[in-house]
């Protein structure tokens, strides 16, 4: 089977790629590991930045989006049992983010795709990728007990953290950057009315929580907890009864508990991998860089990647150009390197960190009061938390 682009993963980065790259007329086919079920099965991310809207609209697929997500032009923070609203839209000059869960987001760009027919390999086995350093590339998997080899010119590598992709790169020719934090986050998804019309990010003596939500009748909450936590260690009662030990009185008396419909413990970490291009793979995506979800950049940073790509593959097969390809890496690493900086800053802000001591806890209380009574510094949180444009 041959074709232009070859995309490894059916995420929200290698669908939004495919869809790019469809409405331009670019043949590709995609290969995903997991069932499409499963793929909508993982609860991911809940709020996009005006970059990735745009870009669904873009790629005809932000119908939905724009009828059920949520705009946002606010949020508020919980420090010493007080909130503080932070507005997004008059500290950036009108810029707001929209709650719509990832999962609807796969979830739309899966039925277009299907709508469109477009080639695309579910619970492929054993994915390889050969000839990356040529220029006839290919990627192989076994496809219902049948082997299967697909030549192409490029090779998207939009596989996750876990995929194959990067690691199918000669380890002398990458660079890594890792750090991981001494917590994670234990998430519940249930059918809830939320706790408050805007997302409440809580820093407090016990721990960080995050009050979020998909829709007026479903919230989604997350708490700090001990890495070595699992999620069995948590009943649904348990995780309520601390959710609310982390909340100020007011929200406390509002929060409806429920059955949860999805209970899960994310690790975090901060990575980036350097350099996002060799030779015919490009990687994007949490391929190339994982963030904390404290700033809500993941997903954001993958749509980005992708408006970065797509542009790079449609300049090179319509215009005949290699500038976009040259300079991806380069223009998606500025970008990313941003987005860490945010996401660690923040999650060093909110969260209990063990050996900080009672110090600590003082001097983030410390930093979050200058904050929130600084125009300059509501403003640089709220210019970030929005997005940074695409350059
Ligand atoms: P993804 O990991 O979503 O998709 C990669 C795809 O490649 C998967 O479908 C996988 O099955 C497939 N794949 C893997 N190996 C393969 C192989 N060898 N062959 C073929 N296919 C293969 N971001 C936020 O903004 N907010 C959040 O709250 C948040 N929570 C998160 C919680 C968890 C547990 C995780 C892991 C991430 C979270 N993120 C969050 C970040 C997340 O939303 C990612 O940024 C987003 O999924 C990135 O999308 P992709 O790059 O498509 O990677
Ligand atoms: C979510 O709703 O899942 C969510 C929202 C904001 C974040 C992280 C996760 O910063």
């Amino acid at each position: 089977m041959k074709t232009q682009v070859c995309i490894v993963g059916a995420g929200p980065s290698g669908l939004l790629l495919g869809a790019l790259l469809a409405r331009a007329g670019i043949d590709h086919v995609i290969v995903e590991r997991q069932s499409a079920d499963y793929v909508l099965g993982r609860i991911r991310a809940g709020v996009l930045e005006q970059v990735t809207t745009d870009l669904l609209i873009e790629a005809g697929v932000g119908e939905r989006m724009q009828r059920e997500g949520l705009v946002h032009d606010g949020f508020e923070l919980l420090f010493k049992g007080e909130r503080h609203r932070i507005d997004l839209r008059i500290l950036t000059g009108g810029k707001v983010v929209t709650v719509y869960g990832q999962t609807e987001v796969t979830r739309d760009l899966m039925h277009a795709r299907s709508a469109q027919q477009l080639p695309t390999f579910y619970e492929a086995q054993d994915v390889r990728l050969h000839g990356i350093e040529g220029s006839s590339p290919s990627v192989s998997f076994r496809n219902k007990g049948v082997e299967t080899e697909i030549e192409c010119e490029f090779i998207a590598g939009c596989d996750g953290y876990h995929g194959v992709s990067r690691q199918s790169v000669p380890a002398t020719a990458l660079k890594t950057y890792e750090k991981v934090y001494p917590f994670g986050w234990l998430g519940v998804l249930a059918d809830v009315p939320p706790v408050s019309d805007e997302l409440i990010y809580a820093n407090t003596e016990r721990g960080f929580a995050l009050c979020s939500m998909r829709s007026a009748t479903r919230s989604r909450y997350y708490i700090q907890c001990a890495s070595h936590d699992r999620v069995e260690d948590w009943s649904d009662d348990a995780f309520w009864e601390e959710l609310k030990l982390r909340l100020d009185l007011e929200a406390r008396g509002r929060l409806v508990a429920g059955t949860s419909i999805e209970k899960s413990i994310a690790p975090l970490r901060s990575f980036v991998a350097e350099p996002m291009r060799f030779g015919r793979l490009f990687l994007a995506g949490d391929a190339a860089h994982i963030v904390p979800p404290t700033g809500a950049k993941g997903l954001n940073l993958a749509t980005g990647d992708v408006k970065y790509l797509s542009d790079a593959l449609i300049e090179y097969f319509i215009e005949k150009r290699e500038t976009g390809i040259a300079h991806y890496s380069s223009r998606c690493l500025s970008r990313v390197w941003k987005a860490e900086r945010f996401s660690w800053w923040f999650t060093s802000l909110m969260h209990r960190f063990p050996e900080a001591g009672e110090f600590g806890q003082r001097i983030q209380e410390a930093e979050l009061e200058y904050l929130v009574g600084s125009v300059a510094a509501s403003t640089s949180l709220a210019e970030n938390y929005v997005g940074l444009a695409l350059r």
